[in-house]
């Protein structure tokens, strides 16, 4: 009886939690288990789309221990993590990637975090291939070597550009393996960016 009554709780509460999370209005959740760890240090917001196709900031120096925090306008932007050799194109299967969040009007209800674990580089594009996003500079850097006039960010977005072509997106959302990355609702959504 007993037994029975806490299956009934379990599964009203599990109900609950479903409906809330297929109300939510964009379908692609993190379905990757995010490794957890605890954040440290600063949260650098970057905002996707704004003043058009780029990402505001685009070059990004952070700490390790320190969250770069993804907010998405519209209209259909993501993040995927690429290298320098060749933009625009997902490292493997160890690339992160947001998955695309639609943002009809507004920010979208969830954003997308890196937990910076050294300080090399670490290159970015939006994969969106409706309007060659990435190809049209939508890229951007983490942790730039600034002693190099080689590996530059303008470098990259002049050999997406000159490369042409279509971007590739990962096919795990989230963090693929080699970096701690999750899509989370905005844990701060009253305070703009
Ligand atoms: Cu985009």
């Amino acid at each position: 009886m007993f037994a029975s009554k806490t299956i009934t709780i379990f599964a009203a509460a599990l109900a609950a939690l479903y409906s809330t999370v297929s109300a939510a209005p964009t379908p692609t959740k993190n379905e990757v288990a995010a490794r957890q760890v605890a954040p440290a240090g600063a949260t650098h917001s970057v905002v996707v789309g704004r003043g058009g196709l780029r990402f505001d900031p685009e070059n990004i120096v952070a700490e390790p221990g320190d969250i770069v925090e993804f907010h998405f306008l519209p209209r259909n932007h993501s993040v995927a993590q690429s290298n320098f050799a060749n933009p625009c194109q997902p490292i493997g299967a160890t690339a992160f990637f947001s998955g695309f969040i639609p943002s009809p009007a507004g920010q979208s209800p969830d954003v997308f975090q890196i937990t910076i674990e050294d300080r090399n580089p670490i290159w970015f594009y939006c994969s969106q291939t409706a309007g060659s996003h990435c190809q049209s500079g939508m890229s951007g850097v983490i942790n730039q070597n600034f002693d190099s006039n080689e590996f530059t960010l303008a470098k990259y977005k002049g050999k997406a550009a000159e490369l042409g072509g279509v971007s590739g997106s990962p096919e795990i959302v989230g963090n693929g393996g080699n970096l701690n990355a999750r899509v989370v609702p905005n844990p701060n959504p009253y305070s703009g960016f």
